[in-house]
C-alpha cells in the first residue's frame, strides 16, 4: 500500500505497511481500485454531459464513493468490493446510454474497460497495480494531481451532506468528473494542473455554499447558544461526525424515550440551529476532538453514533455500543440501515446512562455568518475606535500528533484587544477557555464545523466590503491546522480566493513537492507555523506597519 493523504502519514512521506489511522493494505488497495474505477466512470460522465446526458445515480455514487475513501471514514474491505463492482456496472450502463445518444465511447483507456476480479484477493491485486506513488520523473505534476484528488475527497464530503438534504448542484458533479477523468490524461502540463487544482478550490466553495444553504434552509441560521459540557441523569446517545440530517433523525426517534442526546466532536455547533435546539432532550456536548475517542467513548455510558469521519478502531470496551451510518464503516461494527436508529436507541436504553447529573462548564457556539453580521455595526465601530486591533481565524482539524499544542498556546497568547474566530475540530484545543469579551463581543467566536469555512469567508467578505479594502488588507490573519482532505479542499478555496499569508501546521502536507511548495510560498506567502510567540509578533508587527 501507499497512502499519503493525511497529516498523520508515516515517516518517510507515506503509509506503506499499515496506515497510522488503522487502514490495512487490503483496504488501501481496494480504495485505490475504487478511485481508478471512478476515473473510468468519469470519462463517460464527461462525454455524457457533452451530449446532454447526466445520470443522477452516477453523480451521487461518485460523491459517496469518494467520501468513503477520506481518512477515518470506512475501513471495511467488503464495502469497497461492492463499490468497485457497482462503479463498473454504472460505467457500463452510462457508456451504453452515451453511445445511444451519439457520444464517443471509444476510449481504450484501461480504466474505461477493466472488469473487477471475482475474489477479494485478486481485486486487491488489481488495486495494488493502480496505487499512485509520488512520481520522481514528474514530481510536480504528480504532486498537483494528488492535491486535486484529496481536494476532490473534501468536496465530496460536503456535497454528500448537501445531497442528503436534497441540495445538489451540477457544476460540482461536473467538475468532479472532469478532474477525475483528467487524471487519466498523461499529456496535461504543470500549468494545466495548477488550473485544475485552483478550480478545485472554486468548486469546493460552491459545495460548501450549497451545504450552508441546505443546513440553514432546513434548520435555520445558527444563533449564539450556551452548551453544557456536563451531563444529565438518564440514558444517553452520543452523536459524532458532521451530518445534521442524521442528528435530526436521532432527535426525532428518541423523543419521549427518556434518552438525552449529546454531541461529540464536530457536532458541537449543531446546538446553535433553531430547528435542532428546539428538542428538549438535545442536552449538551460530551468530550473533545476525534483523536480522544478511545478514552471518551469507553467512558460514555450510552450508545454512540458515528455519522461521518473521524472513526478510529473501536475498542472492545465499547464496540457493542458504537454504530456507524451512511458511508462510515468498520468490519463487524453495527451499521444503521435506512436511517432507522432503533438499534442504537435500544442499546442506549440497555446501557446504564448517567446515574446522576454531572456538573460541568458551558461553552458558546452558533456564531455563524448571520449571527456575526447581525452585530457587524458594533464590530466595525469597535475596530474603527481601536477597541479591536486584530482578528485571528484559528481553525482547522485536530489530530493526535505532537505539536498541536501550538494552537492552544497561540490562543492563550493572543492579546486582549484581539478576537479569535474558530471553526472545525481544531477548536477543542481551546474551546472551553473563557477569553472574556470586548464591549460585549465575545473574544472567542465559534463559527461552526469545517464546512462553515463558507460562513467565515462570508464574514471576511462582508468586513472587507464595510472597510472598503481587500480581504488581504483586513486586520485578519489565518492560522490553520490540517489533518484530513476536507482541510485540503478548504485551503484550495482560500487560495482560489487569493487569500495570502496563511500560517499552516502542524506540519506541511507530504504530497507537496518542493517546487509546488515554492510556488505556494511565492504566490500566496503560505508559511509553516513556527512558535506562537514568533508568529504572533510577526503578524501584529506586519499589521502595525500596514495600519
Ligand atoms: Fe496513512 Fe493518513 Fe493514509 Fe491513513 S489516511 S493510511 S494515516 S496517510
Ligand atoms: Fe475534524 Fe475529522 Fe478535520 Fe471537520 S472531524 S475537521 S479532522
Amino acid at each position: 500500500m501507499f497512502c499519503n493523504q493525511c497529516e498523520q502519514v508515516a515517516k518517510g512521506g507515506g503509509c506503506i505497511k499499515i496506515g497510522t489511522c488503522g487502514k490495512k493494505p487490503e483496504v488501501a488497495e481496494l480504495q485505490d481500485l475504487l478511485i481508478y474505477s471512478l476515473k473510468g466512470l468519469s470519462l463517460f460522465a464527461v462525454e455524457g454531459r457533452k451530449n446532454g446526458i447526466s445520470d443522477p445515480e452516477v453523480d451521487k455514487f461518485t460523491v459517496d464513493a469518494l467520501f468513503s475513501t477520506l481518512t477515518n471514514v470506512n475501513f471495511d474491505p467488503d464495502y469497497f468490493v461492492n463499490l468497485v463492482t457497482k462503479s463498473v456496472e454504472l460505467r457500463e450502463r452510462l457508456k451504453a446510454k452515451v453511445s445511444l445518444n451519439g457520444g464517443n465511447v471509444d476510449s481504450r483507456d484501461h480504466a474505461a474497460e477493466f472488469i473487477p476480479a471475482q475474489s477479494i484477493e485478486e481485486m486487491t491485486k488489481q488495486g495494488k497495480a493502480t496505487t499512485i506513488t509520488p512520481n520522481e520523473v514528474n514530481a510536480d505534476v504528480s504532486s498537483l494531481e494528488q492535491t486535486t484528488l484529496y481536494g476532490l475527497k473534501g468536496i465530496a464530503a460536503y456535497a454528500y451532506h448537501a445531497q442528503t438534504l436534497g441540495q445538489t448542484e451540477d457544476t460540482v458533479y461536473a467538475y468532479i468528473h472532469e478532474a477525475l477523468s483528467s487524471m487519466l490524461n498523461k499529456d496535461l502540463t504543470l500549468e494545466d494542473w495548477v488550473k485544475i487544482a485552483l478550480k478545485c478550490g472554486e468548486i469546493n466553495l460552491k459545495a460548501m455554499e450549497i451545504l450552508d444553504a441546505a443546513n440553514t434552509g432546513k434548520y435555520g441560521h445558527p444563533v449564539p447558544t450556551e452548551v453544557p459540557l456536563g451531563a444529565k441523569k438518564g440514558n444517553a446517545i452520543l452523536v459524532s461526525g458532521h451530518d445534521l440530517y442524521d442528528l435530526e433523525d436521532i432527535l426525532k426517534q428518541t423523543e419521549g424515550k427518556g434518552i438525552n442526546v449529546y454531541t461529540h466532536g464536530e457536532m458541537l455547533p449543531t446546538h446553535g440551529y433553531p430547528e435542532l435546539k428546539k428538542y428538549a432532550h438535545f442536552y449538551g456536548h460530551y468530550g473533545t476532538a476525534w483523536q480522544n475517542q478511545h478514552k471518551e467513548f469507553a467512558q460514555f455510558p450510552g450508545s454512540i453514533v458515528m455519522t461521518t469521519n473521524c472513526l478510529q478502531k473501536p475498542h472492545d470496551s465499547y464496540k457493542d455500543n458504537i454504530f456507524t451510518c451512511g458511508v462510515v464503516g468498520w468490519p463487524g461494527i453495527n451499521h444503521i440501515q435506512d436511517h432507522d436508529f432503533a438499534p442504537a436507541i435500544n442499546r442506549a436504553l440497555e446501557l446504564p446512562g448517567f446515574s446522576e447529573d454531572v456538573p460541568g462548564k458551558t461553552v458558546m457556539t452558533g456564531f455563524a455568518r448571520n449571527a456575526v453580521m447581525g452585530v457587524a455595526d458594533k464590530v466595525i465601530d469597535a475596530v474603527k475606535g481601536g477597541d479591536i486591533r486584530h482578528f485571528f481565524l484559528v481553525a482547522g482539524c485536530d489530530g493526535a500528533k505532537p505539536g498541536r499544542n501550538y494552537y492552544t498556546e497561540f490562543v492563550e497568547k493572543v492579546p486582549e484587544d484581539c478576537i479569535v474566530l474558530t471553526l472545525a475540530c481544531g477548536k477543542f484545543r481551546f474551546f472551553d477557555k473563557d477569553l472574556g469579551n470586548i464591549g460585549g463581543i465575545p473574544r472567542l467566536l465559534d463559527i461552526g464545523q469545517c464546512n462553515d469555512a463558507y460562513s467565515a469567508i462570508q464574514i471576511a467578505l462582508a468586513l472587507s466590503k464595510a472597510f472598503g479594502v481587500g480581504v488581504n488588507e483586513l486586520p485578519l490573519s489565518m492560522v490553520l491546522s490540517w489533518y484530513e482532505q476536507k482541510a485540503v479542499s478548504i485551503l484550495l478555496t482560500l487560495l482560489y480566493l487569493g487569500v495570502k499569508d496563511i500560517r499552516l501546521g502542524p506540519t506541511l502536507p507530504s504530497f507537496l513537492s518542493p517546487n509546488v511548495l515554492d510556488f505556494l510560498v511565492k504566490n500566496y506567502e503560505i508559511k509553516p507555523i513556527t512558535t506562537p510567540d514568533e508568529d504572533l509578533a510577526a503578524i501584529l508587527k506586519e499589521n502595525a506597519v500596514e495600519a
